[in-house]
This record gives structure tokens, sequence and C-alpha cells, in this order.
């Protein structure tokens, strides 16, 4: 059985404002389970790779600049189901139309400052893990209180 797996990044406005601790307490608070965590400040290269998707966009190129301006907090999380539902918890791409009391709805007002990334689909979660991490990065371990959490 394979564990679903997703890539999340508080960008480097969510570092600069103070904002790690209360997004990391989101996902651990839903239960979900942190198997990889770094800080780091992204290279042009791997800002390049992770955003290639959106490449001819206009808004390409301040996207590099602002990923690569600063500390990212990258991170890999597992769990059942965790790739929509950490969408979910994130909230929509503009900040202004995320409801409140998901990430973007309750901390940012600016598209281009939304706070945090997460993988929007098993593909590009792959993808990212590997991107972005090594598998010597990525930790397999049971939380001490597994048998409370899921019915196994
Ligand atoms: P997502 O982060 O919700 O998956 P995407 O559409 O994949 O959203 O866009 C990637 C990132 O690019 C967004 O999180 C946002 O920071 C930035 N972005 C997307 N659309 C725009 C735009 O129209 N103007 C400026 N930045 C944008
Ligand atoms: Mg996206």
């Amino acid at each position: 059985m394979t564990v679903e797996r997703t890539f999340l990044a508080i960008k480097p406005d969510g570092v600069q404002r103070g904002l790690v601790g209360k997004i990391l307490n989101r996902f651990e608070q839903k239960g979900f389970k942190l198997v990889a965590l770094k800080q780091l400040i992204p290279s042009r290269d791997l800002a390049k790779k992770h955003y290639g998707v959106h490449q001819d966009r206009p808004f390409f190129k301040g996207l590099v600049d602002f990923i690569t301006s600063g500390p990212v907090v990258a991170m890999v999380w597992e769990g059942d189901g965790v790739i929509t539902s950490a969408r979910r918890l994130i909230g929509a791409t503009k900040p202004l139309e995320a409801e409140p009391g998901t990430i973007r709805g309750d901390f940012a007002v600016d598209i281009g400052r939304n706070v945090i990334h997460g993988s929007d689909a098993p593909e590009t979660a792959n993808f990212e893990i590997g991107l972005w991490f090594t598998s010597e990065e990525i930790n397999d371990w049971t939380p001490s209180d597994q048998l409370w959490r899921v019915e196994s």
C-alpha cells in the first residue's frame, strides 16, 4: 500500500511574516504526518522547474523573483487524501476569494503573496517532492499514537 504524500512550501512572505508555526499547526492539527522539512533559499533553476507550467504567463518572472528572494520552508506531508485536503486547508489561489478559516483566507490579500504552495494532484506531488527532496531527506516513521488516529 502506498501512502499519499504532498509537497507544501511556505513562501518567503509566510517566513518573513513569522507564520511558519501557525501554518505547521494547521496540518498537524488536522492529523497529517510531517515526513520532511527544510528551510532553503531556492535557486532560480529550482524555482523555474517548480513553476514550469506557468513559464509563458506574464507573472512568471515576478513569481520566480519572489520565490527566490528569501527562505522558503519546504515540506512533505503524508496521509490519506492529503493532496486534496491540504489544498482545501490552503484555500483559493486568490486570497480575497479564499474562505475564512483557510490559510490564504486568514493570512493574505494579494495573489502574488499568498503565503503557501501546495501540490494540486498526485502527478504534481510526485514531481515536486522529487524536485525539492532526496529520498534520504524523507523519513518513514510511525507516530506513537497512530492507533488513536485511524481505524486500522
Ligand atoms: P496555486 O498556488 O493555488 O496552485 P497557481 O495557479 O498554480 O496557483 O499559480 C501559482 C502561483 O503563481 C500562485 O500561488 C500565485 O502566487 C502566482 N500567481 C498565479 N496567478 C497569478 C496572477 O494572475 N498574478 C500574479 N501571480 C499569480
Ligand atoms: Mg499550482
